[in-house]
């Protein structure tokens, strides 16, 4: 066969047609978009243009990489502040470049470490910090003016942004000169993260105040990093994460302006976060689409600073992609997921550990995710180019087809008032959750590869070594250090400004320089009339004046850090003004049985749970539990939302119970099961309690089951207590609801029959 002269594309949908035999190649991804199997100069509408000028679409640098790399930048923190001291320390002499801390859930949710709904959490997700005195071990020896320093805290910003900014004061270390990014994100909280602490209109307040305060005293300081991590880890697609998270951005700044503020004075240093995961190309074109969507939706804002208008973002390899199960391949998932970040033009990325699906990383794991970063930077010539793939006619299209799909979904929010509007109502929490019942349906079916789990899956498996934190003594150490502040501190000047700082919350802040007034409720547009009267309440003092802020509740915190008051106490004091909030869980329904419609196995189960259920003369009931702190919900959704559909009577439990309020609910609502689902390493802790409440009430028969992170380690300890099953993580559902039916007294039919 001789060249064919000028092929056209029709040749080639012959030619490839042939090869195929006539199938569809065509790839229908979940963000609803359709990759063909061949990209040409057909498919790119425009001309991306040049990094450095906007929309900024090939990167926000001229230089990029070629002129400086992307931070390396390893979120890291448990045990003691001590302990992530030394830990930070090894890494940073190791190659890392920025500092990100963790902080343990305790810490999240405003309470110190003495509180007794912290009991399991302490010093276990993150690092414990309950004052001043522990931000500054955990920086000892660390230039907060020469190191950039990321902290991921939304509930309990205000305390955690004060204890920071004393701690650099006590550094010697001037508050304009602080770099670094506080997560203070607190839309994507109440849609999947869950690490609030007050209701949506006060949280809103605290931070436009940030905002206000960052702007004039820290120039440097970048006042947010707007998520779209955590939604992909609840199983979002790509295409919602970037809206939702674009949405959120937008959401903020109306909220900004509204409180007095100059747009140009603070978006600039407003920065974002987004997960990558194993969708190579689409991570790439949802980077690229993200500062184009930034660019479009900040000039519709009113910006005109191009510095506002400028989506800098950092990245983290995606958490959920990783498997328990031949955990090395978590080594390659990830060196991919790097890539893809690299290639869209992060500014500063996380790469996760290999141990990241049972308990966080050792300084092994921790070496290995820092040195996939290093060789990328260091061995391969790929950050000599800017935008390497820009032109490619596939990451183009997709990235124009994301900008489209995402921006469809952003006029949706827009035209029904907003992103705070949106969450409320909860419609994009309902998507996301449908997303990834959705998911987990195709894995467990195996339309969805994942190695090692459902295809290529080991015989056997050997356990790896991993951290495991005495959550037990941490506490008792944080307890006698918070005696110890308190003990020495001038009591009389911590109580005034605690009290000023109670008086502050009750009265809207100013925090434009100018005189105008704010809008009602601390500088929110749309309000919710009750949550405004609240905030409205007419004050006995006068208003607290800090640093020539009025009323800003950061500047008032900072003189509560100064006088020693803990995180507990600065968070309670604003929390007598403003309440805390909790929310009950709504798992979806339909989602993960109708994809199992006509499926055998799914048929046996449903007629396993219709003969338990005439045997009890009631559905079987399951209460599904979230003990301590711990506000990872998508497991208990989808465990809920599987079992719902399969024909249980299910529970939900709400988020932060302790073990004898999950007790007490399983107790009163009779329940034959309790699922207990722990992903923040408190089930040493929480669930032999709850299994010793049972007892004690004489119910030692409601079974006690534990799913989520719970490395092999811990099992016969749980076993022991009286655990009766266990599913890590990588569990399949159906598997898992065969079991728990046995549990029940439901003894299968064999396979074969049922099949039939
Ligand atoms: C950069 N610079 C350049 C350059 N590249 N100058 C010239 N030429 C180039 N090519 C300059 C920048 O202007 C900047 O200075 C300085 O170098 C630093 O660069 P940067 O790009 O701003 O990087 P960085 O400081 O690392 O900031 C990145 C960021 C920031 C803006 C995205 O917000 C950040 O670090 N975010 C990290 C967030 C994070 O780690 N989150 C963890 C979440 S974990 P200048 O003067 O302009 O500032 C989590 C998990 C959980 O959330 O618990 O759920
Ligand atoms: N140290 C290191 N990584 C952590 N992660 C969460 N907590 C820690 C910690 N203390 C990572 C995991 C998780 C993501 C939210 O952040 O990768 O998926």
């Amino acid at each position: 066969m001789t060249d064919k002269p000028n092929p056209t594309l029709a040749d080639w949908q012959a030619l490839a047609a042939k090869e195929v035999k006539g199938a569809d190649l065509t790839w229908p991804t979940p963000e609803g978009i359709d990759v063909k199997p061949l990209y040409t100069a057909n498919d790119v509408t425009a001309d991306p243009g040049l990094p450095g000028f906007a929309p900024f679409t090939r990167g926000v640098r001229a230089s990029m990489y070629a002129g400086r790399p992307w931070t390396i930048r390893q979120y890291a923190g448990f045990s003691t502040a001590e302990a992530s001291n030394a830990f930070y320390r090894r890494n940073l002499a190791a190659g890392q470049k920025g500092l990100s801390v963790a902080f343990d859930l305790a810490t999240h949710r405003g309470y110190d470490s003495d509180h007794p709904r912290v009991t399991g959490d302490v010093g276990k997700a993150g690092v414990a910090i309950d004052s001043v005195e522990d931000m500054k071990i955990l920086f000892d020896g660390i230039p907060l003016d020469k190191m950039s320093v990321s902290m991921t805290m939304n509930g309990a910003v205000i305390p955690i942004l004060a204890f920071f900014i004393v701690a650099g004061e006590e550094q010697g270390v001037d508050r304009k000169l602080l770099d670094g990014t506080i997560q203070n994100d607190i839309l994507k909280e109440f849609m999947v993260r869950n690490t609030y602490i007050y209701p949506p209109e006060p949280s809103m307040r605290i931070i436009s105040d940030i905002f206000g305060y960052t702007s004039r005293e820290m120039p440097k300081f970048n006042s947010i990093s707007i998520s779209g991590y955590h939604m992909q880890e609840a199983g979002a697609t790509q295409l919602h994460e970037l809206a939702f998270t674009i949405a959120d951005g937008m959401e903020y700044v109306k909220y900004g302006v509204a409180s007095g503020l100059d747009i140009d004075k603070f978006a600039g240093r407003l920065s974002f976060f987004f997960a990558i995961g194993m969708n190579f190309f689409m991570e790439i074109a949802k980077l690229r689409a993200a500062r184009v969507l930034w660019h479009r939706a900040m000039t519709q804002l009113g910006a005109q600073d191009e510095r506002s208008k400028m989506l800098r973002t950092h990245c983290q390899t995606s958490g959920v992609s990783l498997t328990e199960q031949d955990p090395y391949n978590n080594v390659m998932r990830t060196t991919i997921e790097a890539m893809a970040a690299m290639l869209g033009g992060t500014q500063s990325l996380h790469t996760n550990a290999l141990d990241e699906a049972i308990a966080l990383p050792t300084d092994f794991s921790a070496r290995i995710a820092r040195n996939t970063q290093i060789v990328i930077q260091e061995e391969t010539g790929m950050t000599k180019v800017v935008d390497p793939l820009g032109g490619s006619y596939y990451i183009e299209s997709l990235t124009q087809s994301l900008v489209d799909g995402a921006w469809a979904l952003i006029e949706r929010i827009q035209s029904e008032g907003g992103m705070a509007k949106a969450v409320a109502a909860g419609w994009p929490k309902a998507m996301i959750e449908e997303a990834a019942a959705g998911r987990q349906a195709r894995v467990d079916r195996g339309e969805d590869v994942i190695v090692g789990v459902n295809k290529y899956k080991l015989a056997e498996q050997d356990a790896i070594e991993i951290l495991d934190v005495d959550n037990v003594a941490v506490r008792a150490g944080q307890i006698e250090r918070i005696a110890r502040v308190k003990a020495v501190r001038d009591e009389a000047a911590c109580q005034a400004a605690l009290n000023a700082l109670r008086e502050g919350a009750r009265i809207p802040p100013r925090n434009g320089e100018g005189d105008q007034p704010t809008a009602g409720g601390g500088g929110v547009p749309q309000t919710d009339p009750l949550v405004e009267a609240s905030l409205r309440q007419p004050s006995a003092a006068t208003s607290p004046k800090r640093g020539g802020f009025e009323n800003n509740l950061l500047a008032l915190a900072v003189e509560c850090a100064r006088a020693r008051a803990t995180l507990g106490e600065i968070s309670s004091a604003m929390e007598d003004v403003f309440g805390r909030y909790g929310t009950q869980p709504t798992p979806v329904s339909g989602v993960y049985g109708g994809a199992y419609e006509d499926d055998a196995r799914w048929t046996r189960l449903t007629d396993g749970v219709e003969a338990t259920e005439r045997r009890m003369g009631r559905k079987p009931r399951m209460l599904v539990a979230k003990m301590g702190q711990d506000g990872h919900d998508r497991g208990a959704n989808l465990v809920s939302s599987m079992f719902g559909d399969l024909g249980f009577e299910i529970v939900p439990g709400p988020l932060f119970q302790t073990p004898a309020e999950a007790a007490a609910l399983a107790l009163e609502k009779d329940v034959d099961i309790v699922g207990a689902s722990s992903l923040a390493a408190g089930h040493k802790t929480l669930i032999p309690e709850l299994i010793g409440y049972l007892r004690e009430a004489g119910r030692a028969d409601i079974k006690v089951i534990a799913g989520g992170v719970i490395p092999a380690q811990d099992y016969q300890a749980l076993r022991d207590a009286g655990v009766q099953a266990i599913f890590g993580p990588g569990t399949n559902l159906i598997q898992a609801a065969e079991d728990v039916l046995k549990l029940l007294g439901h003894n299968m039919a064999p396979q074969e029959e049922a099949a039939e």
